[in-house]
């Protein structure tokens, strides 16, 4: 038998069909591994290159393995390894934009995909616009040589126009509302602020498939690391962990048609992936956030830990009641059955997702994991207090400090302002006042609604603590 998890030196890899914008764990973990699977099953050039547009760390890491890695399946009943090896090399963003600008432009890549997180798109999480004031897009105004995600997509698409090359897909794999929707907005209002013609082009001639991709993928740690090179006999630098699920749900509107057979790896091929990315977001995500918030204020280190605990146990469940009048199912999907596998997914113990890292950047997520949630039961007249202690607790988080007073550290691009705004508010009423004016994330109408049930639920947050809270308001 072939050793599956042995790199396979001097084989020669399928030519490059395919850039990925923020090589992080989370694509290696998943579009990586689906791509992989689509070119065992039926070939095609659809190797990747993966592009860092911060730190050269995965390149560093990669470059002395030949760029092949470990994914490591973390099933309840132990671990299995794999070695992916569909990466043709990494490129360092700010090393060399020029050389980034290059692949991208190279007639031979048909598709760009990217996971840059919700921050990367330089929009307005509210709107979902373009935030024509953010730093980023103020410098790819300026110059030529991109530093944000839109940027490289529009610059790139440029290039192909000018040299008279077809415009390639843009698959965007982050957990944003109608992602691609989104996406394509991003980039026409960067487009016509450089060239409106190039804007009509890529309005016309561009794809931009929306996406639900689902597969939990914990940060790699040194433990791991060092536990990965016991099991496979040799040392990996950058192996990544994550759970046996995975779900690829896909549009299929590529320019030309052209893709790797996702379906032959898997991957559910529909025409309106709406359905889908509002199932993932509001009952995964939503409960993920909801659980990082609670759960790390009453002292839970993982999502796992936080499950195992009775009263969030109770409290996710209660979520669950809360959001699904508020999802359409997709065509055949119960989602009772959902939220039901979703709590055996969460509480796998090999899976050490970290709360901390869940709460990371909420000003970017909260309004599609928790407000349209929230949105829909105040038109609904339906009562939220679940969600709304999920808020509450985003808004302690975000203060900065723990129940037991120690200091938190807050990963937000907005962290120094929503800290600001918490700490220039006494009682957790003017608390919530303050943080419901920030309005990137609650828009007018909205914080109006909520001023009156989330100042409940700070009250019995700031007073009883986030586990007695989660008991409360659990059925
Ligand atoms: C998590 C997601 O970190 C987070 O915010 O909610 O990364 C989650 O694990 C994935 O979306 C699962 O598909």
């Amino acid at each position: 038998m072939p050793d599956e998890s042995r790199p396979r030196p001097g084989q020669s890899r399928p030519a490059t069909g395919i850039v990925h914008l923020g090589l992080g764990a989370f694509f290696r973990a998943f579009g990586c591994v689906y791509i992989a699977d689509a070119m065992a099953a039926s070939g095609g050039d659809w190797g990747i290159v993966g592009v860092s547009l911060r730190s050269p760390d995965t390149r560093d890491a990669l470059r002395d393995q030949d760029w092949g890695y470990t994914s490591v399946t973390l099933a309840p009943e132990g671990e299995k390894t794999r070695w992916i090896d569909v990466l043709n090399g990494v490129l360092v963003a700010p090393e060399d934009p020029a050389a980034v600008l290059e692949a991208m432009a190279d007639p031979a890549v048909k598709i760009v995909t990217l996971t840059v997180t919700e921050k990367g798109y330089c929009h307005n999480p509210a709107t979902g616009r373009l935030n024509p004031q953010h730093p980023d897009i103020v410098q790819d105004l300026a110059q030529p040589l991109p530093v944000s995600a839109p940027g490289y997509i529009v610059r790139a698409l440029q290039l192909r126009r000018a040299a008279g090359v077809a415009p390639f897909t843009v698959l965007t794999c982050d957990n944003l509302p109608e992602n691609g929707k989104l996406v394509r907005g991003v980039v026409l209002d960067l487009a016509s602020l450089i060239d409106p013609e190039l804007a009509g082009w890529i309005a016309v001639d561009g794809r931009f498939p929306g996406t639900m991709v689902d597969r939990i993928t914990p940060a790699t740690t040194a433990e791991d690391i060092a536990r990965v090179a016991a099991l496979i006999g040799r040392h990996d630098a950058a192996p990544v962990m994550h759970e046996p699920f995975a779900q690829w749900a896909v549009e299929d509107d590529f320019v030309g048609g052209e893709r790797p057979d996702l379906a032959a790896a898997g991957v559910e091929l529909v025409s309106d992936v709406t359905a889908h990315e509002h199932m993932k977001l509001r009952m995964l995500n939503g409960t993920h956030s909801a659980l990082a918030y609670t759960g790390y204020l009453a002292g839970h280190q993982t999502i796992a830990d936080t499950v195992a605990d009775p009263v969030f146990a109770a409290y996710v469940r209660t979520l669950w009641a809360e959001i699904i009048p508020a999802v359409e199912a997709p065509p055949g999907v119960s989602l009772a059955g959902y939220a039901e596998a979703l709590f055996a997914r969460y509480a796998n113990p090999n899976i050490r997702h970290r709360t901390w890292q869940i709460a990371m950047d909420g000003s970017q997520k909260l309004p599609q994991r928790l407000l349209g949630t929230l949105r829909k039961a105040l038109d609904d007249r339906r009562a939220a207090p679940g969600l709304c202690l999920a808020v509450a607790a985003w808004m302690r988080y975000v203060g900065g400090t723990d129940e037991a007073g120690q200091p938190i550290d807050v990963r937000d691009p907005l962290a120094a302002r929503l800290r600001a705004a918490s700490d220039g508010a006494a009682t957790p009423a003017a608390k919530v006042a303050a943080l419901l004016a920030i309005r990137e994330v609650f828009p007018e109408d909205l914080a109006a609604r909520l001023s009156g049930p989330l100042t409940w639920s700070a009250e019995l947050l700031w007073s009883a603590g986030a586990r007695a809270a989660a008991r409360e308001v659990s059925q």
